[in-house]
């Protein structure tokens, strides 16, 4: 265990900065997670559609902490737009040492009869279309020298609750996925592995609720979700470990919350 963290820092010191691409870098975990690898030397390509937060990160993560930023702007629902981005950074980067397929939305939250049609599509499209559009292209960067594959799920993953449906079944697809490329990609020394957040407080409910910011507070009164930094640092935790160590599939809440369908407020605590 030692040569390894030995070799990590040698690699380090010589410049052979490690690689991390992260999808949905602009805001919430996928800014977080870009910072806190930026902050232990990591090299980032840090991906998303609006291009003026992606320039901003790049800067400061630059000046703060020394290391190369690229920056893609793609939507994950377009596979030209995809292909042709990671295309563009494979005549820069011969190698992806870490992949975390992060972009995703819920958009909603209605009942199966109710539901709008055309959210049901963005989910699809972005939660599990995207990330395979995605994993397909930088997986052809990982082949040779192994890597690792990092999947945001959720706890909406694990256990559907109401009105979820769409949303939860994307999740689902996540879980899914993460066990089938977790075999697929065995002989190649890929590690695969599903992070499945509960609560967390980002622009995901703002967005979910189409920028109602009440309805969005709404949902973290009376309680302390998780942040994203709390995400940032579990990601950055099972990146850091041994080569033949790979954590398959971590859940994570917030103290107040035990899974996707029973949370509590502070004031229902009996001890606080
Ligand atoms: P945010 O809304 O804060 O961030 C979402 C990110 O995804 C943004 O950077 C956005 O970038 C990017 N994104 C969305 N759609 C696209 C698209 N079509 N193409 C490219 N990028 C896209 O939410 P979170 O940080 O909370 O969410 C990140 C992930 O975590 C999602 O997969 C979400 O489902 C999951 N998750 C969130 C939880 C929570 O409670 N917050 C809990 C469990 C899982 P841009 O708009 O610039 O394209
Ligand atoms: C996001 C968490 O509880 O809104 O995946 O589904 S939840």
């Amino acid at each position: 265990m030692q040569a390894y963290y030995l070799c990590a820092a040698l690699e380090n010191v010589l410049g052979m900065n490690k690689t991390i691409l992260v999808t949905g870098a602009t805001s919430g975990f996928g800014k977080a997670i870009a910072t806190i690898f930026a902050k232990n030397g990591y090299d980032v390509c840090a991906t998303g559609r609006r291009d003026d937060r992606l320039a901003a990160l790049k800067q400061e993560l630059e000046s703060a902490y020394g290391v190369k930023v690229t920056t893609l702007k793609f939507d994950v629902r377009n596979r030209e737009e995809v292909t042709g981005a990671i295309a563009q950074l494979k005549e820069q980067l011969s190698t992806i040492d870490i992949l975390v397929n992060n972009a995703g939305l819920a958009a909603g939250l209605s009942t199966i009869d109710e539901g709008d049609i055309d959210d049901w599509d963005v989910m699809i499209d972005t939660n599990v279309k995207g990330l395979l559009y995605v994993t397909r292209q930088v997986v052809s960067m990982m082949k040779q020298k192994g890597g690792h594959i990092i999947n945001i799920g959720s706890t909406a993953g694990k256990l559907v609750y109401k009105n979820g449906n769409v949303y939860c079944a994307t999740k689902f697809a996540v879980d899914a996925l993460s066990q089938s490329m977790r075999i697929d990609l065995l002989p190649y020394g890929i590690k695969v592995t599903a992070i499945n957040p509960g609560m967390a407080e980002t622009e995901f409910a703002l967005v979910r609720f189409k920028g109602d910011a009440e309805r969005a507070k709404n949902v973290y009164t009376g309680l302390t979700p998780l942040s994203a930094q709390d995400i940032a640092d579990t990601v950055y935790y099972c990146a850091s470990l041994p080569l033949h160590v790979c954590i398959n599939d971590l859940t994570i809440t917030c103290t107040n919350q035990a899974n996707g369908i029973y949370s509590i407020k502070d004031a229902e605590r009996v001890n606080l």
